[in-house]
């Protein structure tokens, strides 16, 4: 079949929205209607040319939701018409990963994933003159349609509406998840947030969730105070307005130092500071940000040595295919907001202006609806 997709054809160059060719589900694999995506930090960082690992061409996107219209031999799980998120972390339920409750990185096609192909070494989109496009994480969410396999599809509530849950895909579960999964932060816990974007207000909003006392946001950015104080930031503190030393005044604002603090940044200096204002004794650090290629994390051993705890998180620690139906209907139910968050709604035709927007510091999320 054909589709419209928006491809990067090259690191740094904007979008090009063109038809494509897609090829239909080999066995094990779903053909998926996209109705919706969110345009997120980590495409922008491949599109860019900063991901030292970045692809190209490929059809980018991982933020995605729409609708089973095919599956492949085998395929047992899903149906068409079944609504569906894509995860770029797949859970297959059978590798070694998957059996282990300590982690949620499935294994089973991390190779060809990593390559832009599905998992028999071939991609399903090629130009029309017939040269192949790359998957990108596993999703490519920015065409209209798109293939993935079945492990890499959660099942959702069919009322929930696309351009909103969409997002779920990727910052609503990886900031909530932080605190959910990864932290299992305790009722009455002081947390601080370093970056209020897309990934940092959804922290704010799941330390809410799980009863935390005090919720202080760090940014850097004084407009993003309003929003994060409406999901639950009891202090802020812009670091630029602070006399002296951040992390001494942090720990003096939490009394002693935080149970809880996670970098949303993907800034190795915040990564230390936020380590170094979780509490003697039992802090814990969440690492959330994605660091620039090469980038480096270090501190003073002494800082471990007395009780911190530096610890890292992808996609939340979710399971996807079981977590991510149950996130939907946290919002369905209004257990969870994602609303104001979207800031912005796109057509395909208008996808590099999300990219625009981002830059400028002026969407949460912007979403593309098909
Ligand atoms: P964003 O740009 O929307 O938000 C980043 C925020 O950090 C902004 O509000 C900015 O003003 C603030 N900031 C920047 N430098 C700062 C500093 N020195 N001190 C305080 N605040 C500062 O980005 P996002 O979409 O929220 O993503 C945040 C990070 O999370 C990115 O690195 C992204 O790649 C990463 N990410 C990780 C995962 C994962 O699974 N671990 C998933 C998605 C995104
Ligand atoms: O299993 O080795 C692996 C890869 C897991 C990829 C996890 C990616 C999480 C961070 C990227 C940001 C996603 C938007
Ligand atoms: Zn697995």
């Amino acid at each position: 079949m054909r589709t419209r997709a928006a491809v990067a054809l090259e690191a740094g160059k904007p979008l090009e929205i063109m038809e494509v060719n897609l090829e239909g589900p080999k066995a094990g694999e779903v053909l998926v209607e996209i109705k919706a995506t969110g345009i997120c930090h980590t495409d922008e960082f491949t599109r860019s040319g900063a991901d030292p690992e970045g692809l190209f061409p490929a059809i980018l996107g991982h933020e995605g939701a729409g609708v089973v219209l095919e599956v492949g031999e085998g395929v047992t799980s899903l149906k068409p018409g079944d609504h569906v998120i894509p995860l770029y972390t797949p859970e297959c339920r059978q590798c070694e990963y998957c059996l282990n409750p300590k982690t949620n990185l499935c294994q089973a096609i991390r190779t060809t994933q990593g390559q832009g192909v599905m998992p028999d070494g071939t991609s399903r989109f090629s130009m029309l003159d017939g040269t192949p496009i790359l998957h990108y994480m596993g999703c490519s969410t920015f065409a209209n349609h798109t293939v993935l396999p079945e492990i890499a599809l959660a099942k959702i509530n069919p009322d929930a509406p696309f351009d909103k849950v969409c997002y779920i895909g990727c910052g609503v579960t990886t900031g909530i998840g932080a605190v959910i999964n990864t932290a299992k932060v305790e009722i009455g816990s002081r947390a601080i947030v370093f970056g209020l974007g897309g990934i940092g207000l959804n922290v704010v909003q799941g330390l809410r969730l799980a009863g935390a006392d005090q919720i202080v946001g760090v940014d850097l950015n004084n407009d993003k105070q309003a929003m994060a104080e409406h999901f639950g930031m009891t202090d802020f503190v812009n670091p630029s307005e602070v006399d002296g030393d951040l992390v001494a005044h942090l720990v003096e604002l939490t009394k002693g130092g935080a149970d809880y603090t996670f970098d949303a940044t993907g800034n190795v200096n915040v990564m230390r500071t936020a380590l170094e204002a979780a509490h003697k004794g039992w802090g814990e650090s969440i690492v959330i940000g994605v660091a620039p290629a090469g980038a480096e994390i270090s501190t003073r051993p002494f800082q471990l040595v007395t009780g911190r705890v530096w610890r890292g998180t992808a996609f939340g620690g979710a399971s996807g295919r079981t977590d991510v139906p149950k996130i939907v209907d946290w919002y369905m139910d209004g257990k969870i907001e994602i609303d104001p968050m979207i800031t912005h709604t796109l057509t395909l035709d208008e996808i590099n202006k999300g990219f625009d927007l981002m830059h400028a510091g002026e969407s949460i999320r912007a979403v593309v609806v098909f």
